[in-house]
């Protein structure tokens, strides 16, 4: 989708209220091609009430008077945004400012008599980033990065506009917990760790095999872990848990014709209990509670395509338009049989498998009982977000209108943000894009595209890394204010480790390792450089913007072919010298992304780039860092660093720029 510039000619016509300010930076409204039309409600400023001759009436805390800020300028800048306190999100979102009459400007609505914080940030006629205050505003403070920002002060006016009544989307940049410092791991529950071996209770069916059974993992195991400090120690601030709603007891067959279980949590049954096999709902608050006191979030798997055919909602609506049909356009529409593929037209109303009865949620009953479903759990169970599965298959509407509630119902209570990440398992960043707007739908996907280029430049070491280092420029303001979540793995792609291997097990980064999965299953690798592969990709993810995820097992290169031998039971012991290698590489880099916040929220740039070598530097404010990646197997000497004396974080030795060493697959970390 193209970014409208925000325009204020509009003002002329328009009552203020009505007019600009309910207008965002990049709102997709008019060429969205998903928009259904309405706006689910919050959003913005001035969604007020109609027209009047006097001022509209409202509190003086909800005043906001169109203030223009201009600045000089050459008019050859590429562009100029409004950055500031001047709204919620207004440091993080700019506001984009237009050449006019000899200046840059803008009006945007500013807090009545409030103090305003605000800068401009500027790309120059060669795309140089520079932020600066207000030149002919005398009044500044310093910014803590050993800049000023502008202080606009007590701006009052004769006709002001009401900021809406309704609560108002701050994003996920504001609140007391900013998204953009998320450090996530899966945990795959029932693989993790057998807390409690009372509640385990495997199915017994001729042909199962015990990759597809349960095999014990809870809830009470991860709390263990939480108490143990286990993830902590990785620097991981969120967990992702498998779906925790009731699946079936039923076996079914699987799209590779084997026996399965529901041990993965994507056949729900009863959608208002918990899952037994991995506890008690008490337990499962327990959890919550335990890592929200050990200040981490919690995020779970939400399954919304489907149901699985033993669901008392889908026993109770099976005939009444809540569900689409099995049949369609005469055929038994499976997705990715016949017309019916994962994509095209077929791509939302098919069923996953034959037991997996598909919502309507065109039918706004349906919608709204799984929509209200939603965000039962989130408050019953006090979540603070949700991963949401297979999103390019569900209606639109039911994402628009699930965040318009937790806009409205939650997030007044909570002052904090719910984040929703999605899986669109795609290669295809504008599709992945189309469902991220923080403020109408997610906050972010699982980024699919960066995987595939990190996976087959750094640890298979195919194509070169100016490949790599052209993708991550492209991608790293491609979702917009969207935060994406970086991975190398997870549980619907082969163990990472073994494209790291010194002979990658697959020649291509998509490839799904299936046809292992059953037989020739691959063993714990035993060679050192694989590990160093599976660090240096996380490197690069532990020290870019993004919310980096960490799948389990994959801190300790865990083996595995494609689903379901990428769902092995976690290694808690005997690891071998690789696999304690790696653990402590992850610990040292969780450590350094908690740390400085110019990993988690810095620009990129990079200094330098070879075939095998690329070395950038992550900026914020005053702040600077500077990370050298080589990918071969031989030590390189890497330039364009500052021409200064570096310590490297991961080693602890002081080196001295612009040229640095370093070691064969081997990265630095340097600050100065
Ligand atoms: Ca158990
Ligand atoms: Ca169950
Ligand atoms: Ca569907």
């Amino acid at each position: 989708m193209t970014r409208p510039t925000l325009s204020c000619v509009c003002l002329a016509l328009l009552p203020l209220w009505l007019a600009c300010g309910s207008v965002s930076p990049r709102d997709p409204v008019d060429d969205d091609p998903f928009d259904p039309g309405g706006r689910p409600g919050g959003g913005g400023y001035g969604s007020g009430s109609g027209m009047s001759d006097g001022p509209p009436m409202c509190s003086e805390s909800q005043r906001r008077c169109e203030h223009e800020f201009s600045y000089p300028g050459k008019g050859d800048e590429q562009s100029v945004e409004l950055r500031g306190d001047f709204r919620p999100d207004g440091w993080s979102r700019g506001e984009p400012m237009k050449w006019e009459g000899g200046a840059w400007r803008v009006r945007v609505p500013v807090p009545w008599q409030a103090k305003v914080l605000y800068k401009f940030r500027i790309l120059d006629k060669d795309g140089k980033e520079v932020w600066l205050p207000d030149p002919n505003n005398p009044e500044g403070e310093p910014d803590g990065f050993g800049g000023q920002n502008s202080v606009l002060r007590g701006v009052t006016c004769a006709r002001w506009t009401c900021a809406p009544p309704v609560p108002m989307c701050a994003g996920p940049t504001a609140g007391t917990f900013d998204w953009r410092d998320a450090v996530l791991y899966f945990v795959f529950v029932d693989r993790f760790l057998d807390g409690n071996p009372g509640n385990n209770a495997p199915v017994s069916a001729p042909g199962l095999k015990a990759a597809a059974n349960w095999q014990g993992g809870d809830w009470a195991g991860v709390t263990r872990k939480i108490r143990e400090g286990y993830f902590q120690a990785l620097g991981v601030n969120t967990l992702w848990l498998s779906v925790p709603m009731d699946n079936t007891d039923a076996t079914g067959i699987g799209d590779d014709g084997e026996l399965y279980t529901a041990y993965h949590g994507y056949w729900p049954r009863d959608l208002n209990k918990t899952e037994r096999r991995f506890g008690t709902e008490a337990e499962l608050r327990t959890l919550v509670d335990e890592a929200h006191r050990a200040g981490m979030k919690v995020l779970v798997d939400y399954a919304m395509n489907h149901v699985h055919k033993d669901s008392p909602i889908y026993q109770m609506h099976r005939a009444d338009g809540w569900f689409n049909p099995l049949q369609q356009m005469g055929q038994d529409c499976i997705c990715g049989q016949g017309i019916c593929g994962w994509d095209g037209p077929y791509s939302k109303t098919c069923w996953f498998r034959d037991y997996l009865p598909d919502f309507n949620f065109a039918n706004a009953d349906a919608r709204r009982f799984s929509v209200g479903n939603a965000v039962e759990w989130l408050q019953r169970i006090g979540l603070d977000g949700y991963r949401l599965d297979a999103v390019k298959h569900i209606e639109l509407s039911w994402l628009l209108d699930l965040r318009a509630r937790l806009t409205a119902e939650v997030e007044p209570r909570t002052n904090q943000h719910v984040y929703l990440v999605g899986e669109t398992f795609s290669g295809n960043r504008d599709l992945l894009r189309s469902f991220v707007d923080p403020c109408r739908m997610l906050d972010g996907q699982f980024d699919f595209p960066l995987r595939a280029e990190v996976v087959s430049k750094l640890l298979m070491r195919q194509g070169r890394m100016q490949d790599l280092v052209a993708f991550v420029q492209s991608n790293k303001d491609f979702y917009g204010s969207g935060v994406m979540s970086t991975f190398l793995g997870n549980h619907d792609v082969p163990r990472v480790i073994h494209f790291a291997q010194d002979r990658p097990l697959w020649d291509s980064a998509w490839a799904g390792g299936r046809e292992r999965s059953w037989m020739n299953q691959p063993a714990r690798v035993s060679e050192q450089s694989a590990y160093e592969r599976v660090a240096l990709g996380m490197t690069l993810l532990m020290t870019i913007r993004g919310v980096p995820l960490i799948y389990y097992g994959d801190e300790i290169g865990l083996p595995g072919a494609g689903d379901p031998d990428n769902r092995r039971f976690m290694q808690w012991s005997n690891y071998s010298a690789g696999q304690q290698w790696l653990l402590e590489r992850m610990k040292k880099l969780g450590a350094l992304r908690a740390q400085h916040a110019v990993f988690r929220r810095g620009d990129l740039k990079t200094l330098s780039q070879t075939d095998d070598t690329w070395a950038y530097e992550m900026a914020e404010g005053a702040a600077r860092a500077y990370v050298v990646l080589n990918r071969s197997d031989t030590e390189r000497t890497v330039g364009g660093l500052p021409a200064a004396m570096l310590r490297d974080e991961l080693s602890g030795e002081r080196l001295t720029g612009p040229e640095v060493r370093v070691p064969p697959r081997g990265a630095r970390v340097l600050l100065p």
